[in-house]
């Protein structure tokens, strides 16, 4: 991104914490007149951040606007290669069907795509997903990692697992992860994951790794199909969250934690995952296209195939299915 001085101010600002700064400090600082300092500023609430000037002190940062812009992501960002190029839209369709296209025009490896709001935001098989405007965190990553197709599934696990993690930094929440795709909060689903592939005969050419987390919804920004099954990180504290912390959390820990996948395999992520599942040990109901399966999910295997022991004491490998807990 090319940061312009404006929110170069905003960013140092940001990083102030609350202290005063002087006029007279960020003129010397950037090489500008207090003038310009202030004119700047000016910017910046038209913008809608809000900025306290106070006499003799300075300016104080009060509030960002509630947006997941680049200009307001990226300064405060803590990686070094997811989020460096970031496309942000206000509203699309879909934040996949974005990310693909940008995918195929040969993007950067890393690429995020943000939006506040999505007309037709997808699960898995086609399924709907509900994606209230300003509300959740609609994204999707874009990785090119050097691995087999076959592989693609863990990064579903992976990215369970940064979901987690950053909802824990950001906020008091204990979220659990409901194999292979879901983030619960008591029980609810907070958070969807969705990995699609682009490859050839060469191999994977882009995952693209579609998040969707509700973060500041009350109930009834739900649509009524998703009321019973839903939950935000709102409801489930009690406090609206902040989503720029959020998608900064999440896309550091996507970053290390791919990293770690990609050099040392599944084995550490795969007992981070296990301490975070709501599936293992429980008896449940696996949903899959041709047949349903009910029994005790045992465990993941290293490829991430939930393993289920049926009463007959046969242990099947399950590759995609929903799950139900049955107690
Ligand atoms: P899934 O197929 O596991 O879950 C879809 C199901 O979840 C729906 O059929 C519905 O029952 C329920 N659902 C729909 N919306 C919500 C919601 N907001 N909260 C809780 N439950 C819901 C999960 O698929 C993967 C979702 C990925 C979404 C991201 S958003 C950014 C990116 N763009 C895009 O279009 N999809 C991904």
């Amino acid at each position: 991104m090319n940061i312009t001085v404006t929110h170069k101010l905003a960013k140092r600002l940001m990083e102030a914490e609350g202290e005063a700064l002087s006029g007279q400090r960020l003129a010397d600082e950037f090489n500008i007149s207090r003038t310009a300092v202030w004119k700047h500023i000016k910017e910046l609430e038209e913008e809608g951040y809000s900025i306290e000037s106070i006499k003799k002190r300075g300016y104080i940062l009060k509030n960002v606007p509630d947006t997941l812009e680049p200009t307001i992501i990226q300064p405060l960002l803590k990686t070094s290669k997811i989020g460096k190029v970031m496309e942000y839209v206000e509203s699309c369709p879909s934040t996949q069907i974005l990310a693909h296209k940008l995918a195929q025009e040969g993007t950067a490896d890393g690429t995020v795509v943000l939006t506040e709001k999505q007309t037709e935001g997808r699960g898995r098989l086609a399924r709907k997903w509900d994606s209230a405007p300003r509300k959740g965190i609609w994204m999707s990553v874009i990785l090119r990692p050097d691995v087999v197709p076959q592989k693609a599934p863990q990064f579903t696990l992976v990215a369970a697992v940064a979901v987690v993690r950053a909802i824990e930094e950001v906020t008091a929440l204990k979220p659990e992860i409901k194999w292979p795709n879901d983030i619960l909060l008591n029980g609810k689903k907070c958070t969807g994951i969705l990995t699609e592939l682009q490859s050839d005969a060469d191999g994977i050419q882009a995952l693209i790794i579609g998040i969707g987390m509700n973060v500041n919804q009350v109930l009834e920004d739900f649509s009524p199909e998703v009321q019973d099954i839903a939950a935000s990180l709102k409801m489930a504290s009690g406090q609206e969250v902040n989503r720029q912390e959020l998608v900064r959390s999440l896309l550091f820990h996507l970053e290390q934690y791919t990293n770690l996948y990609i050099e040392q395999g599944f084995g550490l992520l795969k007992v981070m995952w296990e301490g975070y599942s709501s599936t293992i040990g429980r008896s449940v109901r696996a949903r899959m296209a041709k047949e349903t399966l009910e029994g005790i999910a045992e465990g993941i295997t290293d490829d991430g195939v939930l393993q289920l022991r049926t009463p007959d004491g046969k242990l099947h490998g399950i590759y995609s299915a929903d799950i139900e807990m049955k107690n």
